[in-house]
Order: C-alpha cells, then structure tokens, then sequence
C-alpha cells in the first residue's frame, strides 16, 4: 500500500476511535502488532490525545485471581461513570476462555457494554516487545477515551512482563496458600507496588499473609504507610469496594498525586531512553559494517580483542 493510502486509512481509524467505534479500535491494534502502520507515525498522532488515562498494572502469579477482581472491579467502576479498557497479558485469555469465566454473566455484561473494552495479548510475542506492545495497546485505549486501562500480566517481578514500567499504579495480588510470595516480596519486589491485594481472604491464613506483608514492608520501606494492603475475596464480594475506591480515587486525582506524577515522569524517560538504544543499534548497524563484521570473525575469532574489532568496524563508513 503506497504511504498516502496508509496515512488516509489511518486517519480514518483514529476518526473512528476517537468516537469509540470498537472495530477500529481493534483493527489499529492489529495493525500495530502487526508493523502495518510505523509506530512513529501512530504515536505522533495518538500522544498528546492519550494522556488522561489511569493505567493500572495488575501483577500476580497464575491463578492469584487478578482476572477475577478485574471482574468484580469493572461493574463497580462503572457505577462510578468510568470507561474501561483491559489489556491482558496472559496466556489463558479472559477472551478465549480460562481466567474470566469465573463470573460468565458478569464479564457477557462488560462485553455488551461499549465503555468497556477487553484485549488479550498472547504473551508468546517476542519476550521484549510483550511490554512495549501492551504500551502500544494501552495508549491507543487512552486514545479512544478509556479512563482506567487495567494491564494484566501473569507473574511477579519477571522482567519481560515489566507491567510496573508502563503502569501509572501497580497492584500486586497475592494469595494465602503459597509461600513463594515473601520470597520474591524479599527480592526488592515491593519496591514496584503501589497496592497490596491479598485475595482469596475467604481461605486460612490470609491475615498471616497480610501481617508477613506488613512486617517486610514496615522494616525495608520508608513511605510504607502511604500503600495499601487490601484483603479481598471475589467468592465472598468482600474488599472489592474498598479496592475499586482506592483506583477511583487515584483516578481523580492522576494529575497532582506526586507518585503517580513521578511515575509517569519515569516512565517517559524510561521509553526515551529504549528507543534512543534502538535507534542507535540501527544506525550503528549498516549493511557494509555488518558484511566487514563477518568478514574478520570469518578469518580471526581468536587473536583479534573485542575492542579492536569494534574499532575496525567503527572504521568502516
Ligand atoms: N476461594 C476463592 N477463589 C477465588 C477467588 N478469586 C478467584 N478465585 C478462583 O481462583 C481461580 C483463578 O482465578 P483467576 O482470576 O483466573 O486468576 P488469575 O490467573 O490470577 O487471573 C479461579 O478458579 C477463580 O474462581 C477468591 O477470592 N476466593
Ligand atoms: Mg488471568
């Protein structure tokens, strides 16, 4: 397609997605997964338009229930007059089935709901781009005027599903049964929450796990008493109001709460910076450079440095 027709045809999505047409909205996000639009040219005409979003990073190992609070948490931020979008990172798809079935009526009512949009993201996109791609996804749901767009991703403090990094607030969910949690809890994890949830509190222990939470946080963490440790249950509807009031209220105030102006801050430079590296290796990287690269590894593997053969092929222009 020759670029006027692409520049048209985007036009004509972004039209479209800015009065919520959900077809467009998934047929841009396609596209961008897809390289069929560049991403400069879809980011220089969504950025400025997509900056009033809460994006919230929902983190926690595989069955903690972070798509069944999701669940509870779309109607009761509804009531509230707000828009949703979800992105979820997960390989048992709240679309396709697994993780959202949970509450069939609830989620065949969001679906029905044109202020709710929901994506799944198979997780099996090359491991960098998982990331960088959901930040796509997420600002073209900014874009189409989404207030809170929740980012789902299965477990925690693994680097390739960095959610804290594109998320404005960060909740962690865990749960009573398994151990595992303090140990990553331990692992400078908690740096990267902004909220505690301890769900399935409807089960033995979760007061256990809530206190073990406390005391780590309490002797590592100075603003400790600014995050919030929620106990939920999704079977006993219990803590899902106090957790939607925490989001709804972090959602009025995204323009002067310090924390999450910071983090937006971060967030920017961190993106800057990445793209920067890329641009750099691609620039760095020519054809002639990478056929003379070729040329000396052919011939000398094991008397030439590293460093020298950078500068022989920093040489050539
Ligand atoms: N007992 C109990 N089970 C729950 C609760 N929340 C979710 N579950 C169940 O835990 C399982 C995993 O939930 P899911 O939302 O898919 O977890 P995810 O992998 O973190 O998205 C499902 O069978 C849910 O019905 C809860 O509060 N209490
Ligand atoms: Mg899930």
């Amino acid at each position: 397609m020759c670029s006027e027709m692409k520049r048209k045809q985007l036009t004509g999505l972004l039209e479209a997605i800015q009065k919520n047409d959900f077809l467009a909205i998934s047929d841009l996000m396609n596209a961008v997964e897809k390289n069929q639009f560049s991403r400069q040219e879809v980011s220089k005409a969504i950025f400025s338009n997509s900056q009033s979003a809460l994006k919230i990073g929902i983190t926690g190992p595989p069955g903690a229930g972070k798509s069944s609070l999701m669940n509870k948490l779309i109607p009761l931020l509804r009531n509230q007059g707000l828009s949703i979008g979800v992105i979820a990172v997960d390989p048992s798809s709240p679309v396709s089935g697994g993780s959202f079935l949970g509450d069939r009526v609830r989620i065949t009512n969001s679906l029905q709901d044109n202020q709710v949009f929901i994506r799944s993201m198979g997780s099996r996109a090359e491991l960098g781009g998982v990331t960088e791609l959901a930040e796509d996804f997420s600002d073209i749901l900014a874009f189409s005027g989404k207030d809170i767009i929740f980012i789902e991703t299965v477990g925690v403090g693994q680097s390739e599903y960095g959610v804290y990094e594109i998320a404005d607030l960060t909740l962690f969910v865990f749960v009573p049964e398994s151990g595992d949690e303090i140990q990553l809890l331990k692992a400078g994890i908690l740096e990267l929450a902004d909220v505690f949830v301890v769900n399935k509190s409807d089960r033995k222990d979760a007061n256990l796990l809530v206190k073990s939470i406390t005391n780590i946080m309490s002797s590592t963490k100075s603003n400790f008493s600014d995050i919030p440790i929620i106990k939920t249950s999704c079977k006993q509807e219990e803590g899902i109001d106090e957790l939607s009031n925490v989001i709804a209220s972090s959602f009025k105030s995204r323009f002067d709460n310090a924390n999450i102006v910071a983090r937006k801050k971060v967030r920017f430079e961190r993106r800057i910076k990445s793209l920067v590296e890329k641009e750099i290796l691609k620039e760095f990287w020519t054809d002639t450079r990478l056929k003379k690269f070729e040329e000396i590894i052919s011939k000398d593997n094991k008397t030439i440095s590293p460093y020298d053969l950078i500068k022989k092929i920093k040489d050539v222009k």
